[in-house]
């Protein structure tokens, strides 16, 4: 089954070691359909040239399976683009992949000569001597470029940790600064697990889960917190938080915690609503004015009179939720969703 998360179908990549090894396993162990009646010399020579054939086949295989297998990044969902960069540097990761297929033509080279060498040799060690020989320099070629292969994988494992995003749902992004109680709400209200402390910064990547509202299947993304500051001196954690705002929100649910038990003050979280409204200007926002069990009278009455048109929750009792999930989702024009749904299923039926 192909998962949603691009990154997770990539099948398993090895490292330059485990690629030479591999090939030279699988080049020691072919066998051959020489002839008896051949003589000893012609034997050998047909066995060197199978080997050398066989293990520069297995480690062109393998490099082109670690680039070929890694999703090209321009066709990529602009959520994943930009976490790509945030967590890896895609340029970076473009000259890793560059680098591992520029690989490929020496190899050949190398591959053709020593051939030639086997094909004309006069004796058995001229042809083990070349066969030894071009295996030796393959196998500094792929161990030269083992940096990049590191890279690749250490990409592969940090981007397919990431969560699968069906573009056609619509979406609901909570967001929030830290410790408001996001996560609280997504675990009430869908089939994420986030986890939840009574400390900040618990969420550390953007976390989905899926609930129906209506007749609808809806996607909920738990994010994690953020902090009013300029986007320049916003670390990585808070720039997914941002990309899943950007690329996937089809509505916001702005969280905030007036009982300021979360750390941070009223004042600093109405800021943060105003950058996020700044920045996000298309997007419908709706305020759930959260932990009203905790909120001293007097502060809730200045978060209801700051913020008129919001939702009072106790997201930690499930109370308010249900309506909240239900005005988020009318919020989302679902028109071009279904347009999308039934052309999608046009192209199937054409096909
Ligand atoms: N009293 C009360 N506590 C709540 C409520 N909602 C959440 N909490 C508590 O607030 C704390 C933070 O909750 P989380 O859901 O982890 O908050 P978060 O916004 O996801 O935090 P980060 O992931 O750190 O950004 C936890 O101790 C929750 O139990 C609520 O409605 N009332
Ligand atoms: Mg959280």
């Amino acid at each position: 089954m192909r998962r949603l998360n691009p990154f997770a179908n990539i099948p398993s990549i090895m490292t330059a070691e485990e690629i030479v090894e591999f090939a030279h396993n699988r080049s020691v162990k072919i066998s051959m359909k020489s002839s008896l009646r051949m003589k000893k010399l012609e034997r050998t020579r047909i066995r060197e040239i199978t080997r050398l054939q066989e293990f520069s086949k297995q480690i062109k295989i393998k490099l082109t399976e670690a680039v070929e297998e890694f999703p090209s990044i321009e066709r990529l969902h602009p959520f994943y683009v930009e976490l790509s960069e945030i967590l890896i540097g895609n340029d970076k990761l473009k000259q890793s992949l560059g680098a591992v297929y520029k690989c490929i033509p020496p190899i050949d080279d190398i591959t053709d000569k020593h051939l030639q060498a086997i094909k004309l040799a006069g004796e058995f060690r001229q042809m083990k001597r070349s066969r030894s020989a071009a295996k030796g320099r393959i196998a500094s070629i792929v161990k030269a470029t083992a940096k990049n292969l590191d890279f690749i994988i250490e990409a592969k494992k940090a981007l397919s940790r990431l969560p699968g995003i069906s573009p056609n749902s619509p979406t609901i992004v909570c967001a929030g600064f830290p410790n408001v109680g996001k996560s609280t709400l997504v675990k009430a209200v869908s089939t994420a697990e986030p986890e939840i402390a009574y400390y900040p910064f618990t969420t550390r990547s953007v976390i989905v889960g899926h609930l129906r509202v209506d007749n609808h299947s809806v996607q909920i993304v738990d994010t994690p917190g953020i902090l009013d500051r300029p986007m320049a001196e916003r670390n990585e954690i808070e720039r997914e938080a941002i990309a899943a705002l950007k690329y996937l929100a089809h509505v916001i649910i702005f969280m905030v915690d007036p009982s300021e038990a979360c750390g941070w003050t009223f004042d600093q979280q109405l800021n943060l609503l105003a950058e996020v409204r700044k920045m996000f200007p298309m997007n419908p926002i709706l305020i759930a004015i959260n932990k009203i069990d905790l909120t001293q009278p007097d502060k809730l009455a200045i978060a209801r009179e700051k913020l008129p048109e919001s939702h009072e929750i106790i997201a930690v009792e499930g109370i308010g939720v249900e309506k909240l999930m239900r005005d988020a989702v009318e919020e989302v024009d679902l028109t071009p969703l279904q347009e999308t749904v039934d052309d999608y299923l046009a192209s199937l039926s054409k096909g």
